[in-house]
């Protein structure tokens, strides 16, 4: 960026503040610790971030708190961050979600200056000066009570004044199956709102809805929290050009980093094989992790010599505990959380081709498929039988030659597993 901006400002959301790892077991004292801060430090983060960019404010767009019931050390410790921030000059805009309503449990702390909370009643509105001048107008509301059922954008008003306008909501934009239901609404229900930029919360992934105006933003949570919050966590620092565009620049601020890895054992010989591929991959994670803590977890897949190995060892004790072994006390630590077991027995496929049972028979068709001369045409001429062929036409229409061979392969070797699965130990 060549121009420099009019002002600045960042965008969080869903800090589920002092909220559990889930699905950790058997840690070190250090590293319970580093985990258990969190959520804390990633906040702590996005303040020290604001306040080394002088952005003009600050936006929590709903779910500071993991339950109703929060914390009183949790409740203290985001007032001291805000505290932070409203001093060196950084106004701060809260609003309530789902998970921490208006109405769940709070002492009654007064706010610091400089620090506005958006009631439940209705859309409040705030201006944010600089000096005599407005820079921009931000508008929201809180959820008085857990379940909020209604859209909510048609509570934002049809005209704003300017000079530019920020509309603060924490809901379900376009019906996110994977979140739930609440303040549902849909992204032409924003568009049509007279917003420069929706700040968003609740959906937990970081994700740019619309670039161009009004543009629309969820951060997704600043510090994942288990397994399904995976890769870099954070929030967006927002610079709003001379012209009034928002440009949104995505910033990690997770203490600690989640990662799932697969590791295929198909070409691995033996045991010490095994080992320097599992060092090796523990080593990319921490140099993935760029500094920062990383909790992983790991899948065994593929079908090979080790799998008859690997199903006779104690995988906590034999694999999981020594790959832990070093990593406690190190800031970069790479702790694996838990080690699972996918693989499968080795096959001897041209043995297997050769004889006269049902397997044969099933890969002899596979091979002869493959080499058609145009396989795609004959798997579409067999689907289009199938009944389901009305709910996949389009779906399949869209696959490159190329897809239908991975899926040829992919099903032989399902078919397979499921045959065999009787001739195993
Ligand atoms: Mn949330």
């Amino acid at each position: 960026m060549t121009e420099s901006p009019w002002f600045s400002f960042v965008h969080c959301a869903d800090l589920h503040l002092d909220s559990p790892f889930e699905g950790l077991h058997a840690l070190e004292p250090d590293i319970a610790q580093v985990l258990r801060r969190a959520t804390f430090q990633a906040f702590d983060n996005i303040i020290d971030l604001a306040v080394k960019e002088k952005a003009a404010f600050l936006i929590v767009a709903g779910d500071v708190y993991d339950s109703a019931h929060r914390s009183l050390s949790a409740q203290l410790r985001f007032r001291e961050s805000l505290r932070r921030a409203a001093e060196a000059g950084v106004q701060c805009f809260v609003a309530h979600g789902n998970h921490d309503p208006l109405s769940g449990w709070e002492a009654e702390l007064a706010l610091p200056e400089g620090v506005h909370r958006f009631g439940g009643d209705r859309v409040e509105q705030f201006a944010v000066r600089q000096g005599d001048e407005i820079l921009a107008r931000v508008y929201g509301i809180s959820y008085p009570t857990r379940e909020i059922k209604d859209n909510l954008v048609p509570r934002f008003p049809r005209k704003v004044d300017g000079p530019f306008a920020i509309g603060v909501l924490h809901g379900n934009v376009g019906g996110d199956p994977n979140h739930d239901n609440y303040a549902p609404c849909s992204l032409s229900d924003l568009v049509s709102c007279p917003m420069d930029y929706w700040a968003l919360g609740h959906i937990h992934n970081a994700r740019i809805l619309r670039e161009e105006a009004p543009c629309v933003v969820y951060p997704g949570t600043p510090q994942g929290r288990n397994v399904r919050e995976t890769g870099a966590r954070g929030c967006f620092l927002v610079r709003v050009d001379a012209g009034g565009r928002p440009v949104p620049e995505f910033v990690p601020t997770d203490t600690v980093r989640w990662f799932v890895e697969t590791l295929d054992i198909s070409a691995l010989d033996n045991l010490n094989d095994l080992l320097e591929e599992l060092a090796r991959l523990k080593e990319d994670i921490r140099t993935r992790a760029a500094g920062r803590g990383a909790v992983w977890r790991l899948s065994l897949t593929g079908r090979g010599r080790l799998h008859t190995l690997l199903r006779k060892l104690d995988l906590e004790r034999d694999l999981t505990q020594p790959l832990r072994e070093g990593e406690a006390g190190q800031t970069a630590f790479v702790w694996l959380e838990s080690t699972f077991l996918r693989t499968r027995p080795p096959v001897d496929l041209a043995r297997r081709r050769q004889m006269q049972d049902f397997i044969g028979d099933l890969l002899r068709a596979a091979d002869h498929l493959r080499h058609d001369p145009d396989p795609p045409r004959v798997l579409q001429e067999v689907l289009s039988r199938r009944p389901e062929h009305r709910l996949l036409a389009v779906r399949l229409a869209q696959l490159a030659s190329g897809d239908w061979l991975t899926l040829l392969e992919e099903a032989e070797s399902l078919a397979l597993d499921l045959l065999l699965e009787e001739e195993e130990d």
